[in-house]
């Protein structure tokens, strides 16, 4: 049986069980998790790091496929057990998706995980009050990009939804979050009325209802 390491509450992590949940592939029948990182460890011990040497969550084992990074996980989920075809493979499609994926982490993600990071799990002496806004400000003006991009079509990677737009929204879920939860802090949000459609639309139509409402605690 697949076997993936990590906690819950870690945005990489859902952004597999979320794929998983997509492909129709249950845990404790067709992957077992283990819960790993923060507070349950495990991942900093030396059989973990011959898995991952990066200490890090997720990490997946498939027979003698050992796999880390979130997104490739997802890929590799996806090119081998997407049996129904749930996820788009036409080469438009899947580079559309690819191209969010990328933009997620090298750009979306890094300035709002500044904020994430500093009002999660630092110690509140410790925290760097400018540095946080700033970073959620930073997001504000990035995500006005993704708004844009979701005027002309339904889903971020597409007309159809994909990979692409799970990793997207779990980031914009803990803008929100954030938001919702330190609002002094971070600063005003910006009203992105195609990001909200495009939210309540894979609420109906795909499984985020499901991780939005039950998984995604920033703080747990
Ligand atoms: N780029 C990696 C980042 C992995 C990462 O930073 N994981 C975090 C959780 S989101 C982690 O393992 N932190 C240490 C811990 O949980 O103890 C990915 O996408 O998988």
């Amino acid at each position: 049986m697949m076997r993936l390491w990590g906690r819950k509450s870690s945005i990489n992590v859902q952004k597999v069980l979320w794929c998983l949940a997509e492909l129709g592939l249950k845990e404790g029948k067709d992957f077992e998790r283990i819960d790993a990182g923060l507070q349950f460890g495990i991942n900093n011990t030396p059989e973990f790091l011959k898995l991952n040497p990066n200490g890090l969550v997720p990490t997946l084992q498939d027979g003698e496929i050992v796999l880390w990074e979130s997104n490739t996980i997802m890929r590799y989920l996806v090119s081998q057990y997407d049996k129904n075809g749930r996820f788009p493979k036409d080469v438009a499609a899947q580079y559309s998706s690819e191209k969010m994926m990328d933009w997620q982490l090298a750009t979306f993600w890094p300035p709002l995980r500044t904020a994430f990071l500093g009002l999660t799990r630092t110690a509140e002496k410790d925290r760097d009050y400018g540095a946080i806004q700033k970073g959620y400000q930073a997001t504000n003006q990035t995500l006005g990009l993704l708004d844009q991009i979701l005027s002309t079509q339904d889903y971020c990677s597409g007309n159809q939804f994909n990979i692409g737009d799970i990793v997207v929204a779990l980031g914009v879920h803990r803008w929100i979050l954030l938001n919702d939860t330190f609002p002094e802090k971070t600063g005003p949000r910006s009203e992105l009325k195609n990001v909200e459609r495009w939210l309540k639309q894979m609420r109906s139509e795909t499984q985020f209802g499901e991780f939005a409402d039950k998984e995604l605690n920033i703080v747990k």
